[in-house]
């Protein structure tokens, strides 16, 4: 978490990284040529955890031109060297487990065993799979009399978000190298201690100087700078829709390459047949998990006519089971907290039905950025709190009238990240999942696989991250006739 003017420091809190005043630039920690600094909020206690610098126009110049220098060499090196070097940054991630879910812990305020089992063991999934995928990938290819190679795009500008603060960064950082690629990094201003982490763990596992630089700094000032560069070849960028908007037209301006992974309001279709009480169970603990601030969460959840109410009585007692503090963690800053019971007093003047939680602080949490996990029932799909992104612990649930009413209902927002289908078999639910406008479903409760292509249809977003999707967003295509 991040805000202003936090004064007290929490002291000692084991393992949590506290924050280096520097930017890692050209392969070396040094001071930033900006002035300021930020200080990192533990949105579970309001205090000071650590200091990181605001870095500038001219941090974010200088690590370009780090990132451009190191270009060539890095583009040139054997995938399977390439392959080494993150294979070497996953052991040393998994051999780091606590100290990386103990600092995003505390600076996102995520539940301890959360952070380490997501927060954490994502992220080393996803390095995992990268160093496989760079041995394995076919970086040239023959089509009839062609030799098509598959080349690095550049120098990356990767700009991410507070929600899952290192799975955001190794998501776009991975495939970037196993392209071949250099990265500059600008991390969210509320979380940018374990991007300092990664960066020492990309230097300990021999990353050659420049070719992962990282300047923490606020989004109007060094994010700005970076997506506008123009000795940045790809923007890669998570976040809102509005920022993303903005980074995307001047993009298209610049004419180069744009990778957006933005928000969602995704449905959770439950069809007559379905196991009704895991169907809503899972659902729950979908949205609640990281606190709700999860672009692909089910927050819609739809349900027949007929066993609509029977739906509501089985989230409403199994919400009261989230309690505050203990199986969720506070939202990321007080700007979140007071954007989401916004929302949820918003749903009330609508003429929603609030059947758990609610916009009032949760009892005996005075300090502290929660939020009450809260359900609406008697939601109307035009209502604001079923087509806009809330990012906290709040569901709705939507009456639907037959297959079709489901689909135009689940299909009937401006976005298209994920979803959820649970059908009487799977064969249905795969048949209703197909006539869904969105990138990513899944079916009967699936696991979500970190070398499957996660992003957004319509605007979720442009682009695929994770897998060999995800690299190919890093690639560019030469054809060689003969
Ligand atoms: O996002 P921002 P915020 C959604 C979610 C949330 C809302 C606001 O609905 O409630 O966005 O969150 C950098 N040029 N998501 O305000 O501002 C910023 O420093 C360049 C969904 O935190 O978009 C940070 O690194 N960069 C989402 C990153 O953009 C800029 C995850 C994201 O911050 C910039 C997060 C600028 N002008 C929020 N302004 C998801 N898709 O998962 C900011 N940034």
């Amino acid at each position: 978490g991040n805000a202003a003017g936090a004064a007290v420091s929490t002291g000692t809190r084991p393992g949590v990284h506290r924050g280096r005043d520097a930017v890692f630039v050209g392969g070396r920690w040094r001071p930033a040529l900006a002035q300021g600094a930020i200080e990192v909020v533990d949105p579970a206690t309001e205090q000071v955890l650590g200091r990181v610098p605001a870095g500038g126009p001219e941090d974010v110049d200088a690590a370009v031109r780090a990132a451009r220098a190191a270009l060539p060499g890095w583009a040139a090196t054997a995938p399977a060297e390439r392959a080494a070097v993150l294979a070497a940054a996953r052991d040393l991630l998994a051999a780091r487990r606590e100290e990386v879910a103990a600092t995003v812990s505390a600076e996102l305020g995520a539940p301890p065993a959360f952070a380490a089992a997501v927060h954490a063991d994502l992220p080393t999934a996803v390095l995992a799979g990268y160093a496989e995928l760079a041995g394995t990938y076919a970086f040239e290819e023959r089509v009839g009399n062609s030799r098509v190679l598959h080349e690095p795009v550049g120098v990356v500008g990767a700009i991410t978000p507070w929600n899952y603060p290192l799975h955001q960064i190794v998501a776009k950082v991975a495939p970037a190298l196993t392209a071949g690629c250099t990265v500059v990094l600008k991390p969210a201003e509320d979380t940018p201690l374990v991007a300092q982490l990664f960066a020492e763990i990309l230097d300990a596992a021999g990353l050659p100087a420049g070719v992962f630089n990282l300047v923490t700094g606020l989004g109007p000032v060094a994010g700005q700078a970076l997506a506008g560069h123009p000795d940045v070849d790809l923007v890669s960028f998570t976040g809102s829709t509005a920022v993303g908007r903005q980074i995307g037209a001047a993009a298209g301006g610049a004419v180069k390459r744009v990778a957006l992974e933005l928000g969602g309001k995704s449905a959770n279709v439950i069809l007559p047949g379905a196991d009704l009480a895991k169907a809503v169970n899972v659902g729950l603990a979908n949205v609640f998990a990281n606190s709700g601030q999860t672009c692909s969460a089910w927050t819609r959840m739809l349900v027949d006519a007929e066993r609509y109410d029977e739906a509501v009585r089985i989230a409403a007692a199994a919400t009261a089971k989230y309690v505050p503090g203990d199986r969720i963690g506070p939202v990321v800053n007080a700007k979140q907290r007071e954007r989401v019971r916004g929302y949820i007093r918003a749903g009330v003047e609508a003429g929603a039905r609030i059947v758990a939680g609610g916009p009032e602080a949760p009892d005996g949490m005075e300090r502290g950025y929660y939020v009450r996990p809260t359900v609406f029932a008697d939601v109307a799909p035009d209502m604001a709190i079923a087509q806009e992104e809330i990012f906290g612990p709040v569901v709705v649930l939507i009456r639907y009238q037959d297959e079709d009413d489901a689909l135009r209902i689940a299909n009937g927002t401006v976005y298209g990240l994920a979803g959820a289908v649970w059908g009487p078999d799977e064969e249905t639910a795969v048949a209703f999942a197909r006539r869904m406008d969105t990138g990513q479903v899944d079916i009967n409760g699936g696991r979500f696989n970190p070398r499957a292509p996660f992003g957004g249809y319509k605007q979720s977003g442009v682009g695929r991250e994770l897998g060999a999707h995800g690299l190919a967003e890093y690639l560019q295509t030469k054809s060689l006739q003969f």
